[in-house]
């Protein structure tokens, strides 16, 4: 790893090939088979090295993140002849390699090697002029980082190689990594897929199973292998990183030749979402799935390997909070938004309600992705919504309008400041529900968090300046003085918030919410995407329920319409309609009258107000009521197109008596919320729970309830 340009590929190349390749600099990742370094170890296990080239761009350092597993050995390159600070890229990626316990335990001192991987400093492309630090200067430094050793080399000459190949095949422990049992089925394939992987010509990258097979078939008549031996063999290849298995969208088994694509794809959504004109840090989902962004991973590939390799990107994204789904309620379009890649500044907002400042936090190691994950993890609580995003900046509402939010204050490499607010009005408990999670979300490994509760000087009231308490802090101060008239103040001590038995259980309970809202995002994205290649008629869901009691309005639209919507349901409610159709109510009817389905939420306010011969809300719920009546005495499938789905109270108090005879979904407790709400999709769509291409998607929500 390194910056860019610094020589990453040329070296990686020429330790592969023994040559030199001029190349121009490029976009992307990739991995060689180092042969120099094949050993075979005491117990006649065949040891293998593998390199990989990590981009260095800005835009792929979020990706890293989601790849910087496992290494047993770093090469942190840097360019010697930098006139400015040669290291300073040095430090970042030595920061980044924290994240798997590299250099944090060399730092603790700990020679022993065992569980850590070592990091060696390279000098590269010596030959282009004498380096600006001195060799006393690297060595101070080498030793200070707790490094493993320095080699200048030159890629282009050859100098330094086999002092540096020597120095890997010191560091790596090969005799403590577990050793697989492989077969010459193993070998076959590995020998396969690495053949391909220099080919200019390679056609297709991704293959089913049983295209594998054939292929493997025509190298070598003869050979007999089963099936399970050859995904065993693919298992341990995709553990390496030789290859990655995928998904289609019929959840069908497919094995990715190329690894290094979906990687490189996935960074080039990165460039395109920060090139978002409006700032917004987002893509269109319909565009960036039906192949009109041009990304150049994708050229030359069949469309249906196209087709997987972007779904495949986005459900990565959607898997590790870089991104979340968002769907516009008045056009309908859907959007992957990367809150990391947001420009836009928040705006002045007239008449604002003002808010406070409240606890700091800093936050080292690796932290890319920190502040998206965040910004995701918590919208995906059931407690709080969000409801704005700006650059380094989230905002969240509760319940009616108590407005919670963060920003990220600053960021040095590989270090974050970041600040929680709220409204005035937000209670403590909430304030507290709200910063135990965004503790617990960021209590991950190799993070230090630091937290700074806010002062305000007893005398003036004025408050202290954070960085202030920071620098005092971190100097292991218990007073500062204020800014403003001079008091000494003393300063908070290090404390774990004290959650009371029930607040700990909704922490818990929301973030079990959080996880299990992950899971379900990637489900409904995988549904839609079932839907949309398999033809099927994009339902039109009309949603009858009462007004009146603003937490079921809330939820029905902020929960069920929401997320039916992003399943790629055409959702009709009258509130976005009425913004939709400039409050034309016949139009709304006529759309009613056209819905292929409508769901009815039941509560008894529902059945109040339908009980109520003369509803005070006129005729557009009489509209409501007339419909679902019409469907429940008409056929079959009219009767069908009525989901009854109870939100609270019982059955006969919750429903018209029409719908007392029909199967319901339970929505009233809020744990079973995704099966439910997953298990409706399915009908709307009209697709069988059993369905092989949903049914392990289910199975993951039945798991929690
Ligand atoms: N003179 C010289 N040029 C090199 C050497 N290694 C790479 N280059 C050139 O430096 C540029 C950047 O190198 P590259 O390996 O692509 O850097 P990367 O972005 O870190 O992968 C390319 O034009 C290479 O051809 C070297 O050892 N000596
Ligand atoms: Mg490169």
């Amino acid at each position: 790893m390194g910056d860019s340009g610094v020589g990453k590929t040329g070296l990686g190349w020429r330790l592969a090939h023994g040559e030199f390749k001029e190349h121009s600099s490029t976009h992307g990742q990739q991995f060689w088979v180092l042969e120099e370094l094949h050993t075979r170890r005491k117990d006649g296990t065949e040891c293998e090295a593998v390199l990989w080239d990590l981009a260095g761009q800005p835009d792929y350092r979020l990706i890293h993140a989601l790849f910087l597993d496992d290494a047993d050995l770093a090469l942190v390159l840097f360019d010697p002849t930098d006139s400015r600070d040669p290291l300073h890229g040095v430090e970042f990626w030595l920061k980044q390699l924290r994240a798997n316990g590299t250099s944090q335990a060399q730092h603790r001192g700990q020679q022993d090697g065992s569980k850590t991987s070592a990091t060696v400093l390279v000098a590269a492309r010596c030959d282009r002029g004498m380096p600006t630090l001195t060799q006393e200067e690297l060595d101070a430094f080498v030793r200070n980082r707790g490094l493993r050793g320095y080699v200048r080399t030159s890629a282009k000459r050859g100098e330094g190689l086999d002092e540096l190949l020597k120095c890997m095949k010191s560091l790596i422990p090969w005799e403590e990594k577990a050793a697989t049992v492989t077969t010459i089925t193993f070998k076959r394939i590995k020998d396969h897929v690495l053949a391909l992987k220099e080919s200019t010509r390679r056609k297709k990258v991704i293959l089913s199973p049983a295209e594998l097979r054939q292929r493997l078939m025509k190298t070598q008549h003869r050979w007999k292998f089963t099936d399970a031996e050859m995904i065993t063999a693919v298992g341990h290849l995709e553990n390496y990183g030789y290859v990655k298995r995928l998904h289609t969208s019929k959840g069908e088994e497919r094995i990715l030749l190329a690894p290094e694509l979906l990687n490189n794809l996935a960074a080039s959504f990165v460039v395109e979402g920060r090139a978002n004109p409006k700032g917004l840090g987002s893509l269109e989902e319909k565009r960036l799935l039906d192949g009109n962004y041009s990304f150049r991973e994708l050229d030359g590939l069949a469309q249906d390997e196209q087709d997987i390799l972007l779904d495949s990107a986005t459900l990565l994204f959607i898997e590790h909070h870089v991104c979340f789904r968002e769907t516009d309620p008045l056009t309908q379009q859907s959007y992957l938004v990367f809150p990391e890649l947001i420009n836009l500044k928040k705006p002045m907002l007239e008449n604002e309600k003002p808010t406070e400042d409240s606890v700091a936090y800093t936050v080292a190691g690796p932290t890319e992705n920190v502040f998206a994950s965040l910004v995701v993890l918590l919208g995906y609580t059931h407690t709080f919504t969000r409801t704005n995003q700006w650059q380094n900046h989230a905002r969240y509402e509760v319940g009616d309008g108590l407005v919670c939010g963060f920003r990220q204050a600053a960021e040095r490499d590989g270090e974050l400041d970041l600040v929680l607010y709220f409204c005035r009005d937000v209670p403590e408990r909430v304030r507290m529900l709200f910063q135990s999670l965004f503790e617990n979300f960021l209590a991950r490994r190799n993070l230090t968090v630091m937290r700074y509760e806010p002062v305000v000087c007893g005398k003036c009231r004025h408050p202290l300046d954070r960085s202030v308490v920071r620098q005092r802090m971190k100097e292991g101060r218990m007073f500062a003085c204020c800014n403003e008239c001079g008091q000494r103040l003393s300063l908070p001590k290090e404390e774990p918030i004290q959650l009371t038995r029930e607040q700990q259980a909704q922490v818990d309970a929301q973030r079990q919410a959080a996880d299990e809202r992950t899971r379900f995002e990637q489900a409904i994205f995988r549904v839609q995407n079932y839907a949309t290649e398999q033809g099927i008629r994009v339902p039109e869901c009309f949603i009858s329920y009462a007004w009146g009691v603003k937490e079921h309005e809330r939820w029905v639209e902020k929960s069920l319409a929401k997320d039916l919507q992003k399943a790629g349901i055409d959702v009709i409610l009258d509130r976005w309609e009425n913004a939709r159709v400039g409050a034309s109510v016949s139009r709304f009817v006529q759309r009613i009258g056209r819905a292929s389905h409508v769901i009815v939420v039941g509560t008894p306010f529902y059945v109040e107000k339908y009980e109520n011969k003369n509803p005070e809300r006129g005729y557009v719920v009489a509209a409501e009521f007339d419909i679902v009546s019409n469907r429940m005495i008409g056929t079959e499938s009219e009767k069908n197109s009525v989901l009854p789905i109870l939100l609270d109270g019982e059955k006969a108090t919750s429903f018209p008596v029409l719908l007392h005879d029909r199967i319901y979904a339970d929505f009233r407790k809020e744990e079973d919320y995704f099966l439910a709400a997953f298990d409706l999709i399915l009908s709307l769509y009209a697709i069988a729970p059993n369905d092989p291409a949903v049914a392990d998607l289910r199975e993951s929500f039945d798991e929690w309830s």
